[in-house]
This record gives C-alpha cells, sequence and structure tokens, in this order.
C-alpha cells in the first residue's frame, strides 16, 4: 500500500469530495478551505511536483491545466468564454512554499476578493 495520501484518495482508500474525474485526472474539495471554493486537482498518477509531471508527462500536465478550467465554469468562477468572476491557481513547490504533500496538486482558489501578493 502507497503512504501517499492523495495516490490513496485515487484509490478511493481514503474519502474525498470529488467534484470532477476524467480517466487520468481527480479534482476533490480541500478538507481546509481558504476560500469559499478550494479544489485541489490532481494527476492520478504519482509525480511529486510540477516541473516533474512537465518533464515525465506534458500531455498529463495539459489535461490537468485542462481540469482547472472546466472546475472553475462548474464552480462558477468563470464561463466558457470568459474568467468573470475569477479564480487562482496555486502550486507550492517545496518546503519553503509550504508543500505538504508530495503529489503535484493545483489548488483552485475562488468565491471572495483574492490578496496580491500572497502570504
Ligand atoms: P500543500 O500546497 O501541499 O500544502 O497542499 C496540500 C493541501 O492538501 C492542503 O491545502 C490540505 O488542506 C489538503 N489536504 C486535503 O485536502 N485532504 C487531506 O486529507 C490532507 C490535506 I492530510
Amino acid at each position: 500500500m502507497t503512504d501517499c495520501l492523495f495516490c490513496r484518495i485515487v484509490a478511493r482508500e481514503i474519502p474525498a469530495d470529488v467534484v470532477h474525474e476524467t480517466d487520468r485526472t481527480l479534482a476533490f474539495r480541500d478538507v481546509n478551505p481558504q476560500a469559499p471554493t478550494h479544489v485541489l486537482v490532481i494527476p492520478k498518477d504519482h509525480h511529486p511536483t510540477v516541473a516533474a509531471l512537465a518533464h515525465a508527462d506534458p500531455d498529463l500536465l495539459g489535461a490537468v491545466v485542462r481540469d482547472v478550467s472546466a472546475v472553475a465554469v462548474q464552480e462558477g468562477l468563470a464561463t466558457e468564454d470568459g474568467v468573470e468572476p475569477g479564480y487562482r491557481v496555486v502550486t507550492n513547490t517545496g518546503p519553503q512554499a509550504g508543500q505538504s504533500v508530495d503529489h503535484v496538486h493545483l489548488h483552485v482558489l475562488g468565491g471572495r476578493d483574492l490578496r496580491w501578493p500572497p502570504g
């Protein structure tokens, strides 16, 4: 059994509030939401960082980004052809950025005004 939390969510060994799924990607609500909408989009295959994924499987990275867009539309953060009201995509990489799960995940945050720069 893997000790990767997100691989275990993909395998349905740990429950998650799934909002979108394809054959290669999964999107589920963050258990500690930082905005009214806070969804994590992940590849089902294990890759530690977005850079590692980009090198190993750029098509899969493209699929993850397409799913970010699909989730944003589904959650009412954007339209098919527009960017209103808007949302933020965050990928923490490494300890100083606060990456706590070693399986690449794109945070999709929206539903409130988002300050810049982030903390
Ligand atoms: P980070 O960028 O690696 O820190 O993001 C990991 C996220 O995973 C973080 O926002 C957690 O709240 C979230 N999470 C989760 O959704 N479900 C879990 O069981 C665990 C963490 I552990």
